[in-house]
């Protein structure tokens, strides 16, 4: 067992705890790395806030992480001591029917346990005087140790500042992924992006990087749109100015309707508009945003016979693995500005003000420094 500092979730509605506990040593397959930073995300916030079904408590959150090998349990050959890692939510075993697949980033291989806050054998590594803590995401990345599945971890250039990249563990490459990857948006196109938090901004760099013609980003707080121009937005809209819905609003303003939309934020009523804002024949809508337990979404179907499309996207279809390694050399090159996301920092002690400052709107990315 080793001694980690650690923001415990103890109950669902309740401010992490930040507090000592203990990790026990990575097992066959599995990993310890020790987190250098790690971002907050809207799903921490989520899960924390009881509005998401797969929440589990009492637990270590966090999944937007950078970090170095510590230790390798038996049999582990892909990752060795001192490796830099960003940790999977979405894992990459390579051998699974979803894997093998090529059409999902959603590989299977630990799903079952992930789901329920364990590692692969049905037991957690961290406690706490004796009592179990749970594994979120598979990544529990607000604790300095961690341990994660080999399958778990993307091995990424040692020269790629952690404080940094970590932000490519979820927000910015879900926002590049759906645009590049889901989507596949054409040189040319309209895009309309729905949300301006990390998840949105970095679906308006996607659109830049597909060489969208128009990026019309939509927010009901305008302190978002600074920033939304500055990554390449072309028009900034808050439904809060209109008197008919937005979707009426975007069909005015693009001659029918845009090739493609993002939604998000995570509301159902949004994911209506971003689909029903799309143009007749072939637009498309991807939604990103987590809803609630027990919200559904609903349209007229009539709008998907008339050629709309509906889907979704989940860590940007980017495989971990194999792929983000590439993200995180882009971001090398200056391809992708993490340091335009990272609004604010702190150490572990201060993470609470990092899910305040994110319900008052005032930060993009808060990155915690272990
Ligand atoms: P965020 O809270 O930082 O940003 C959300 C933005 O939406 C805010 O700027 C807010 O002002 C805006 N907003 C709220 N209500 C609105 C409305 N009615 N109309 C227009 N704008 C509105 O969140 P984030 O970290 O960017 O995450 C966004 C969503 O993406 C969350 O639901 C999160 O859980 C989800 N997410 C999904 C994936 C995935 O793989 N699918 C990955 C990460 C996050
Ligand atoms: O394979 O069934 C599955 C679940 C995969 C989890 C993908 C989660 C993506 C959305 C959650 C937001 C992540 C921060
Ligand atoms: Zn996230
Ligand atoms: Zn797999």
């Amino acid at each position: 067992m080793i001694k980690s500092r650690a923001a415990v979730a103890w109950k669902a509605g309740a401010p992490l705890e930040i507090t000592e506990v203990d990790v026990a040593p990575p097992k066959k397959g599995e990993v310890l790395v020790r987190i250098v930073a790690t971002g907050v995300c809207h799903t921490d916030a989520f899960t924390l806030s009881g509005a998401d079904p797969e929440g589990i408590f009492p637990s270590i959150l966090g999944h937007e992480g950078g970090g170095i090998v510590e230790a390798v349990g038996e049999g582990v050959t892909s990752v060795a001591v001192g490796d830099h890692v960003i940790p999977l939510y979405t894992p990459e075993c390579g051998e699974c029917k979803f894997c093998k697949s090529g059409k999902t980033n959603l590989c299977q291989a630990i799903r079952a346990t992930q789901g329920k806050g364990l590692m692969p054998d049905g037991t957690s590594r961290f406690s706490k005087d004796g009592e179990t803590l749970f594994h979120y995401m598979g990544t529990s990345t607000f604790s300095e140790y961690t341990v994660l599945p080999e399958i778990a971890v993307a091995k990424i250039n040692k020269e790629a500042p952690l404080e940094k990249v970590c932000l490519l563990g979820c927000g910015v490459t879900t926002g590049i992924g759906a645009v590049m990857n889901t989507a596949k948006v054409e040189p040319g196109s309209t895009v309309a992006v729905f949300g301006l938090g990390g998840i949105g901004l970095s679906a308006i760099i996607g659109a830049v990087m597909a060489k969208a013609s128009r990026i019309l980003a939509i927010d009901v707080n305008p302190g978002k749109f600074e920033i939304a121009k500055q990554l390449g937005a072309t028009e900034c809209v808050n439904p809060l100015d209109y008197d008919k819905p937005i979707q009426e609003v975007i069909v005015d303003l693009t001659d029918g309707g845009v090739d493609y939309s993002f939604e998000c934020i995570g509301n159902v009523k949004v994911m209506r508009s971003a689909l029903e804002c799309c143009h007749k024949g072939w637009g498309e809508s991807v939604i990103i945003g987590v809803a609630g337990a027990g919200e559904e979404i609903c349209t007229r179907p009539f709008q998907l016979v008339t050629g709309r499309v509906w889907r979704g996207s989940a860590f940007g279809g980017v495989r971990g693995r194999s792929e983000l390694p590439g993200y995180v050399e882009r971001a090398q090159k200056g391809e992708i500005p993490l340091d335009t996301f990272i609004t604010h920092t702190m150490g572990l002690n201060d993470i609470n003000q990092a899910f305040d400052l994110m319900h008052e709107g005032k930060s993009i990315r808060s990155v915690i420094h272990y």
